[in-house]
């Protein structure tokens, strides 16, 4: 943190500050992590419930694991770590500087927190789609009352409008996040970057000589490559942000 502290102290002209976040941000909110070891990814066969082909053999059993997800999610609030990012765009704009925010998260917090530039790479919990018509529906009851839920036009089975392996990211979303990695900082939090094409992001913020500030409990492959501050988001991100602020 000092010497991340010491190089923002140098840093001029800042004009555009992109941010992209993963599950971690939300952990502290008490939402589960994937690859953690309480994660997601350890209670779940990926195959069955983050694939198209596990939603295609067992629809019910896939909605009644997103429905859970949607019971867990309903009763949380974003933490300290989503409310500074909040505060970083908020300042940004009175500042008429650029700020972006990109997010793998399903769960939407950062909109709760009040964060308005967001693009959600792998789409949103509380949204389903048909996967005939793609008519789109919001998800507001929960627990849903039918399971599978069902299009009201075509009456085809709906889906969760996320974003499974083997998928095409939603590509205006994905296409933005490429094209923003000409930033002057990337802040990049709580995420293991074993997912692509998002993994890419840091990498390409790299080449274009952006400052990539890494913020997480442990270190990830990359780490290495970036200024790594180890910490919990929702306890490191208010210093940094504090000391961003002044030199923005
Ligand atoms: C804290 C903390 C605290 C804890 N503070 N930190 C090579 C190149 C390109 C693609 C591939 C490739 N090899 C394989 C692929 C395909 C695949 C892929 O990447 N697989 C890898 C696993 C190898 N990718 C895809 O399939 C993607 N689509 C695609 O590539 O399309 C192109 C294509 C399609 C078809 C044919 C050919 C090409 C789609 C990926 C979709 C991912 N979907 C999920 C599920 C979403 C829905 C749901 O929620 O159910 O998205 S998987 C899951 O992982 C979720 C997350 O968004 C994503 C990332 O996870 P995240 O957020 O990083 O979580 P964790 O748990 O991994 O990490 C948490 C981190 O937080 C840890 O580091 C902790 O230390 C830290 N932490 N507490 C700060 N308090
Ligand atoms: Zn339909």
């Amino acid at each position: 943190m000092k010497k991340l502290l010491e190089k923002l102290k140098t840093k001029e002209n800042l004009e555009k500050i992109v941010v992209l976040t993963g599950s971690g941000i939300s952990a502290e909110s008490g939402i589960s992590t994937f690859r953690d070891n309480d994660g997601l990814w350890n209670n779940y066969n990926i195959e069955d419930v983050a694939t198209y082909s596990g939603f295609a053999k067992d629809p019910e059993m896939v909605w009644k694991f997103y429905d859970q997800r949607r019971q867990e999610i309903q009763n949380t609030k974003p933490n300290k770590g989503h409310y500074a990012l909040f505060d970083l765009e908020t300042h940004l704009q009175k500042k008429n500087k650029e700020f972006l925010l990109f997010t793998q998260n399903v769960d939407g917090l950062h909109y709760m927190a009040g964060n308005r530039n967001i693009y959600e790479l792998h789409g949103n919990l509380w949204d389903a789609f048909c996967i005939n018509c793609k008519k789109k529906r919001r998800l507001n009851d929960v627990p849903l009352r039918v399971l599978p839920p069902k299009c009201e036009s075509c009456k085809n089975l709906m889906r969760p409008d996320v974003v499974w392996f083997g998928e095409q990211l939603p590509s205006s979303v994905l296409d933005k996040g490429f094209e923003s990695m000409d930033c002057d900082i990337l802040m990049v939090i709580g995420t293991s970057l074993l997912v692509y094409p998002v993994a890419y992001f840091p990498f390409l913020a790299l080449k274009n000589k952006s400052l990539i500030i890494e913020i997480n409990t442990e270190k990830t492959h990359a780490s290495d490559y970036f200024s790594f501050v180890k910490g919990k988001a929702g306890e490191v991100l208010p210093e940094i942000i504090n000391n961003l602020k002044e030199i923005l």
